[in-house]
């Protein structure tokens, strides 16, 4: 039990296939006692049974689009954890579906952009404002999820690759801005995976396909894979570690060209 004792705010649960979902199971398997939030009550049947499933100590609604929402929902955090928390998971994505959509020039609007930005990336600096105070007092540490996208072009991904670079700097510069009081930040980039996020994103399969066939472990990776590295980021074992983006990707963002992909365009050629 690597965790016992150890207290998480958790994020982002939207269904079981949920990124957030493995993180808060990771978490509750070592121990952990965990608050999970929700940002509507479409959502909230889905997160309280979560909290069923991970003995979760509450429930509470937090929309990261409201000042309001994140601050009433950190007084209710501090009213059950006065004397502090080790650790708040962001686990949230959106930009408009039109954005995700076709030609980056073309599809890019001026709204679209501000609503990705603000929902995936200035909401991490909210949650860190918000909790500061409590992580402080046990030298927490913050965790968010980003992809490969914000440093290389994918299709479709678009104005959200522009938040998701904007997310990891913010990783940097809350890790600088906090570290002295001992509270870490850190990000996972992680591979493709299929949940409610990847759903109605033009071919989605095509690229879990195209990913397995560059990774070096010619697959995709699990929620649990990236539920355990979180598991280990948000560790004690971490301690060392701040301001770092971790790569659960298969290996994918260290090929440029596979072999497999050379084998792909001439097979006849290259077949030995
Ligand atoms: P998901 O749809 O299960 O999670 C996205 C979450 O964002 C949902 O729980 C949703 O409720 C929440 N959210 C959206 N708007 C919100 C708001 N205003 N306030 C509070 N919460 C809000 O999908 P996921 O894939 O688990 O995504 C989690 C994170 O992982 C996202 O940041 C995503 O960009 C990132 N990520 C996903 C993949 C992938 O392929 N699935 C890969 C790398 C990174
Ligand atoms: O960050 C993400 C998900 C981003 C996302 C997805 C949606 C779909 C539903 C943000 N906003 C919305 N808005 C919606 O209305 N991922 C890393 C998963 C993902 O999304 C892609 C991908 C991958 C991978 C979009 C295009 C190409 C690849």
């Amino acid at each position: 039990m690597l965790l016992q004792g150890q207290r998480f705010v958790v994020t982002g649960i939207a269904s079981k296939l949920s990124i957030a979902w493995a993180i808060a199971e990771a978490l509750h398997r070592e121990g952990a006692s965990l608050i999970l939030t929700y940002p509507n009550e479409k959502i909230k049947k889905r997160v309280d049974m979560a909290a069923e499933q991970f003995e979760a100590d509450m429930v509470i609604e937090c929309d990261v689009a409201s000042d309001d929402s994140i601050a009433a929902c950190f007084e209710q955090v501090a009213g059950h954890w006065g004397d502090g928390i080790d650790g708040v998971v962001h686990a949230i994505g959106f930009a408009p579906m039109d954005q995700l959509d076709g030609d980056f020039t073309n599809a890019t609007t001026r709204e679209g952009s501000q609503i990705a930005h603000d929902i995936s990336s200035y909401s991490f600096v909210a949650l860190a404002k918000a909790g500061r105070e409590l992580l402080a007092k046990r030298n927490g540490s913050m965790l968010t999820l980003t992809y490969e996208g914000s440093i290389s072009v994918l299709p479709n991904y678009n104005v959200m690759g522009m938040a998701k670079a904007s997310l990891e700097a913010s990783v940097r510069y809350l890790a600088a801005s906090m570290g002295g009081e001992g509270i870490r930040v850190n990000a996972i980039s992680a591979g493709p995976i299929r949940t409610l996020a990847a759903s109605g994103i033009k071919s989605f399969r095509k690229m879990l396909d195209i990913s397995e066939k560059i990774a070096p472990l010619q697959r995709n990776v699990s929620q649990m894979e990236v539920g355990n590295a979180a598991l280990f980021l948000l560790s004690p074992w971490a301690s060392g570690i701040t301001g770092e983006i971790l790569f659960v990707d298969a290996g994918f963002n260290t090929v440029a060209i596979s072999e497999q992909l050379m084998m792909m365009e001439e097979p006849q050629q290259d077949a030995e």
